[in-house]
């Protein structure tokens, strides 16, 4: 008997943690002429166990995980075009993603999963040579890591 509830605890645990794992979502936008092409939040923090879905609001872009911008042990993705993914975020730590074809002008993002201190550094110093090199929207990155607390 007392196993049968040791047993009926857990379960209802484990589907509590389930409750709590959020959906979030990020619009993938046109914009406007001054502020083109962008992710919309293009910070995000969630927590491990969530996931974060990518809506197709503007047709012609992706998300794509950038893999300078990736903590240790973390998936990456690459959506095609106008492709709604979904991706489920286990690995504590800083994400950075773009547009494929939109990349040199600025359309990024970031995800930060808890705690972004392992990969912080790193990407940031990546992400601030890249965006020197875009051909508009140049201090986004900048923008969004100063975000970041
Ligand atoms: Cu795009």
């Amino acid at each position: 008997m007392k196993k049968i509830k040791i047993l009926v605890v857990s379960i209802l645990l484990l589907s509590l943690n389930n409750v709590f794992a959020a959906e979030h979502q990020i619009k993938m936008l046109n914009g406007s002429s001054d502020d083109m092409f962008k992710f919309e939040p293009a910070v995000l923090k969630i927590k491990k166990g969530d996931t974060v879905k990518w809506i197709a609001t503007d047709p012609t872009h992706n998300t794509a995980s950038i893999k300078e911008m990736l903590p240790k042990g973390a998936k990456s993705w690459n959506g095609k075009m106008n492709e709604e993914v979904s991706v489920k975020f286990d690995v504590e730590g800083l994400y950075g993603y773009s547009c494929t074809p939109h990349v040199m002008f600025g359309m990024v993002g970031l995800i930060i999963v808890d705690d972004p201190s392992s990969n912080l550094e790193t990407s940031k110093a990546y992400a601030l040579k890249q965006e020197g090199k875009w051909v508009a929207n140049k201090g986004r990155f900048s923008k969004y890591f100063n975000q970041i607390k």
